[in-house]
């Protein structure tokens, strides 16, 4: 008897003890992640590369645009959109990439309902800001960069339209 009372009583102490550990490391969090908006990917040439996603593959491309030195194409799969990104000017972020790596999965960009708010969150938890307020990005979305050495080698975006009418 005095022994069930005992392990009742550890029982007790080691759910408490996960209860906190699951505070600390989720109650925390109160930044809501909608959606994976797009995948940024980097290509030599934008033209060359639709070939394959709308003649080779099922998909069409919805949107195109010129954006800071680069060419941009929108290729909505499901929910979220391949964005595929050429240097024009040769002085872009893509360009510094492409010399480096080649063509490839460049970012990963997430649609947050509050960025303003989710930049505050990640600043208050140290995470190293490449952006700390939001600017103005592609296909009329406000975003904000994470430094991909904080992330895990991911570059990662965060997004939110900049009107109800935008997406991507
Ligand atoms: N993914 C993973 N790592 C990356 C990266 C990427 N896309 N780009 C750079 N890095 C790494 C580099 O390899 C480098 O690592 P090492 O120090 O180990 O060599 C490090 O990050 C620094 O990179 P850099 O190119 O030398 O440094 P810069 O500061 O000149 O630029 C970055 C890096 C991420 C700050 C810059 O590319 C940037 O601001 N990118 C965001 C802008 C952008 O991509 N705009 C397109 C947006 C379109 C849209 O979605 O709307």
């Amino acid at each position: 008897m005095r022994q069930n009372r005992q392990s009742l009583r550890l029982a007790h102490r080691v759910l408490h003890r996960k209860n906190d550990f699951l505070n600390e490391g989720f109650c925390g969090v109160s930044m809501k992640i909608k959606r994976i908006a797009h995948l940024g990917v980097a290509v030599n040439n934008l033209d060359d590369a639709l070939k394959l996603f709308t003649n080779g593959l099922p998909l069409a491309v919805t949107h195109t645009e010129e954006y800071q030195g680069m060419k941009i194409g929108f290729i909505p799969v499901g929910e979220s959109s391949i964005e595929l990104l050429e240097d024009v000017s040769g002085a872009s972020a893509i360009r510094k990439f492409l010399d480096k790596n080649g063509e490839g999965i460049h970012h990963i960009a997430f649609e947050v309902d509050d960025i303003n708010e989710a930049l505050q969150e990640l600043k208050a938890k140290g995470v190293r800001l490449i952006d700390e307020t939001p600017r103005s990005g592609a296909h009329g979305m406000s975003i904000a960069f994470m430094h991909p050495k904080a992330t895990h080698g991911i570059l990662m975006e965060l997004c939110q339209p900049s009107s109800k009418d935008d997406h991507k």
